[in-house]
Parts: C-alpha cells; structure tokens; sequence
C-alpha cells in the first residue's frame, strides 16, 4: 500500500515537471554574476578575436595584475575553442559576411586597457576592503575598453566582470561583447566561504579548484576550518606531533609549503585567507598528541578515560596554546584568526572534581562563566600578539568581555535574526552564516540555490546604525558528508546565491532573471573547469 502510494507520488510528480514541452531555463548572453551595482548595457557589440585580444596594462611589474592576465587571456582563449571547434574556414567567411553587415557589430575588440590609480599591494586586507570596497569602473564603447580602479584587488573583480561579459553568440560562430558602462562595488566586504577539512580531508588541488570559483563568484574571505575533533592536518613546526598522532594519516596533511601554496595562490585572486583552530571544545584531534591538554572526565569518582574540551584550569595549556597561536599568526598574514569557541559541551568539566575546586577557588558560578574564563585568555593572549579574534556566536553570547573590534560569528540557523540584533545592539561587528549552511540539502528537482538567495543579512529589524555592523557573511561547508569527490559539485553553484547577496545591491531579488543568469554563470564555470551542479533543474550548456 505504501510502495503504491510513493509510486503514485513519483509519477505525479513526474508529470507536473514534464507536462510543458522543453521546460528548460533559458540562458542568458554574457550577464554577470554577481550583479554589478550599476551596468547599462547596449546593443552594439565587438567581436572578439582572441588571438588579436590582449590586456593593456598602466603599470608595469605588478605581479598579481600579471599573473592575473595571463589566467584571463587562457580564459578568453578557451571560450574561443568553442568557435574554433564549429567554425570551418569556409563557414567563418560566411558568417563573418554576416555579421559585418549587422548595424549593430562595432568592430573587433583588440585589447583592455586597465589603469591601476593605487599600489601594487602584496596582500589583501580588510582596511582596503573597507575603503574601497574592490570598486572598479569598466566602459567599453566605440573607441575601446577600458577598466579602472584605485586597488589592485577592484582590477581583479573588474577583470573577472570584463571575463564574463564575452559570449558565444547565438549562431555560434562568433565570441562577443557588448557596448557597456559599469561602475561596480561590493556592498559588503567580507564574502567568504568555509571549508571543513577536518571530517573529511580535501587536497590543496581541490581547495585551489574552490579558490578559482570564489574568484569567479567574486568571494574574497577562504575561512579554512583547518582542524577540528576528527582530524588535525595542519602540520605545525613548533608543534609537528599535532599532525603525526592526530592527521587521519600522514597522506592527509598540510605541510608549511602546501599552506603557503593556498595563501599565496588565494592572495592571488585577491582572497584573504582566515584559518580557524577552534578551541576549547572540537579539540578530540589534538589529545592524540598531547592528552594533557585536554580535560579528564570521570564516572562518579574515577576517571573514565574519556577526555573533553581544552582544561581551562592547567596553566601549561595556555603555555601551549601562546607559542602555537604565535606560530599561526606568523605563518597566516591576514589580520584575523577566527578562534572558534562553538559548542562546548560542559558534562565532561563537570564531573572533573579538579575543576569544581578550580570554579570554587576562582568564584566561577557555572559552566558558561568558566569558559568565558577561558575565552578571555584566549582572547587577551591573541590580541596582544597583534591579531584580532574572530568568535563563534556562544562567545558574546556568554558573556565574554570583548574588545570592540572582535568580529562575531553568527551561525545558529533558527535565531540568527535575534543574534544579529543583540550582537550590533552591543555595538559588535558581525557576520551571517546562519542562513547559508551548505551542509544542509533539501530539495527536488532543483539545486535549492533559492532559498540562500532570499536571506537578507539586514532583515532583521536593528537601526540603520546596528545595519552598519554587518560587515558581510560566509556561506559554510561542513564536510561530515563531503569529500573531495562532492564537495565542489555541492558547494557550486549553491554558495553563488550568497556569493550575489553579499555583493550586489539589496534591491537585486528578481529571482526569474537570477534564475537565467545563474543558468549562464553555472555553464561558465563549468567551461572553467568547475563541476558546479546544475541550478534549476532540467537544461543544457550550449558549449
Ligand atoms: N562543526 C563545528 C560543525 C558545526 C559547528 N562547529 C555545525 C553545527 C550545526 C550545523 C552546522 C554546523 N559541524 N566545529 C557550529 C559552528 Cl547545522
């Protein structure tokens, strides 16, 4: 009866999905994602001839604009294998017959010429972020192209936007791009992503993968959630047992060049990279190494031989912790150290007598009180080395003191409203990653990208002044249930819808049009290269 019942279902469903012929979602040409704050575009358009094609740069031996270019010029180049692999000498004549009769072809588009106002800055900051926003300005008119920018990371995002307006033209035979004007801006600055690779470990040849289309959805923070309870790959010199006992083996590592590897490669597309080691709870991976780290939990009177969270109460692990977190600080050059400090579990600092005693002694009332007694040294110990700390929501929300440029972390999905309004309230800077949790999959017969599309970090009735406090969010992929086989189809291009709220303008919410243009940006990246998951269920790339 239930099998007969589900087999009615299916085909009902079945029959509402297919009951229109050719339901597919149409594509757009050449629109960008994300959604320039502002783009008029016309309908005059140059062909492009990538082999005449090249950049013409203002500044001379500015390393990541270089390299930058010679990664656009490949691009460009690739999506002119598409004509090459349709166009017959004979059919190019002929069409070329075509379309230089058309009132509306200008030309052949020869080059962009990029005017870089500012330094050649080495790495990526948030001062900058905050300042200028990675604003960049793009015309492309009857004279020429031309792309502007005071930073070198608004080149870059100009340069991805630039990338993205080339198309194939319908018949196919032909790469190109419209007359345009841009003036574009990131409406918040910090856009990230983090990745897990502690559940299950993901090679930097898969991270670098997900750096590449961060860059093409315009992300600029990679939050690597390096260790946690079931692995700890990150290789530390100060430290190396950490990764010998407690990496799920020693092919599943970190090593220091491997980590320089993604920082310089993510500095290269103008991507901060923040790792997190989260303490004092998710830290089973590093008492394989240094069990004394930990705290002893006990069964009535004895010790059980299970271990919990970090023990707040032994002097020697904040000894350790200063000269690791020194180390991390040194080798990570980004500003920010995300410190983690997310659910600690208390029933293990509990049943420790050791510990009671310590609570009496100290006047710590509950458990709440005594890891905030924790979080604070933590907290003092980073900020003295110059770094600021980054916290998961519990922290603020048990009531640490701390400083006014400590960043909040909010992440628990059914309240995020109420945490944001409470931690601006207090005059915090915040992120939103309640709402964009990519672990979390329901849907048929489309990638569920709406439902991230639709969350506003704003919504959630503070002033204009507690608005101000957001400075952006970051979609998250925890890797219980990914491995380096999934994770990029499940990450793209479901981290796009968040990738666009966070850059374009509130007001950009008409899902229909966002439907056809995340249909193009989808088939784009996977000419780049990048197995994203179809969006919107049933269609095809024309590449
Ligand atoms: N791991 C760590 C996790 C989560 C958090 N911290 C998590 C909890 C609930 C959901 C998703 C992720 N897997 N270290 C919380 C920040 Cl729904």
């Amino acid at each position: 009866m239930v099998l007969l019942r589900c087999a009615l279902l299916i085909v009902l469903i079945r029959a509402a999905l297919s009951s229109k012929p050719g339901p597919q979602v149409l594509s757009t040409d050449g629109e960008v994602w994300p959604k320039p704050q502002k783009q008029e575009k016309f309908d005059q358009y140059y062909v492009v001839d990538a082999q005449l094609f090249e950049f013409q740069p203002d500044v001379r031996n500015c390393q990541i604009l270089d390299k930058a270019f010679l990664r656009y010029q490949r691009i460009i180049q690739d999506d002119n294998q598409a004509v090459e692999n349709h166009a017959n000498s004979l059919n190019r004549v002929h069409y070329e017959a075509t379309w230089i009769r058309d009132p509306f072809f200008v030309g052949y588009l020869k080059g962009l010429n990029v005017s870089l106002k500012g330094h050649c800055e080495l790495y990526p900051s948030k001062e900058v972020d905050l300042l200028q926003k990675e604003r960049y300005r793009i015309e492309i008119n009857q004279t020429g192209a031309w792309l502007e920018s005071n930073t070198v990371w608004g080149i870059l995002r100009g340069l991805e936007t630039f990338s993205q307006m080339v198309y194939l033209a319908q018949d196919e035979e032909s790469l190109r791009m419209n007359l345009t004007s841009i003036t574009d801006e990131a409406r918040f600055s910090h856009r990230g992503l983090l990745i897990d690779t502690s559940r299950h470990f993901i090679p930097v040849k898969v991270l670098c993968t997900m750096l590449d289309a961060m860059a093409y959805n315009k992300l600029n923070v990679f939050h690597w959630h390096i260790v946690d309870d079931q692995s700890f790959p990150y290789v530390s010199k100060r430290f190396p047992k950490l990764s010998e006992k407690g990496a799920y083996s020693q092919n599943h590592i970190y090593s220091v060049s491997d980590v320089q590897y993604i920082i310089d490669y993510a500095r290269d597309r103008g991507i901060r990279v923040i790792p997190e080691f989260d303490t004092p709870g998710h830290t089973r991976s590093w008492g394989l190494a240094y069990p004394e780290l930990l705290t002893q939990c006990y069964t009535g009177t004895k010790k059980n031989g299970l271990l919990g969270p970090i023990d707040p109460t032994n002097q020697s692990s904040y000894t350790f912790l200063k000269e690791l977190f020194k180390e991390i600080i040194e080798v990570f050059p980004d500003r920010y150290i995300h410190l983690g400090g997310d659910e600690v579990p208390f029933e293990c600092w509990q049943s420790n007598p050791t510990i009671q005693e310590f609570m009496k002694e100290h006047k710590l009332v509950d458990y709440k009180a005594l890891e905030s007694y924790y979080v604070q040294h933590l907290l003092d110990m980073v900020t003295a080395m110059n770094s600021t700390p980054i916290v998961w929501e519990e922290v603020f929300n048990n009531g640490v003191n701390i400083s006014k440029d400590t960043i909040v972390h909010v992440w628990y999905p059914s309240r995020w409203e109420k945490t944001l309004y409470n931690v601006t309230d207090a005059g915090q800077w915040a992120l939103l990653s309640g709402c964009w949790y990519l672990d979390i999959v329901n849907s048929y017969g489309d990638g569920d990208w709406l439902k991230y599309y639709r969350c506003e970090p704003t919504n959630f009735n503070g002033t204009h002044q507690q608005a101000e406090l957001i400075l952006g969010g970051e979609a998250c992929m925890w890797a219980e249930a990914v491995n380096q086989y999934n994770i990029i189809q499940r990450v793209w291009p479901r981290a796009s819808a968040a990738a666009e709220r966070l850059w374009s303008p509130a007001d950009v919410r008409d899902e229909a049009e966002a439907k056809r243009r995340l249909e193009e940006h989808t088939c784009r990246m996977n000419r780049r290269g990048i197995h994203a998951q179809p969006p919107n269920g049933p269609g095809f790339c024309r590449h």
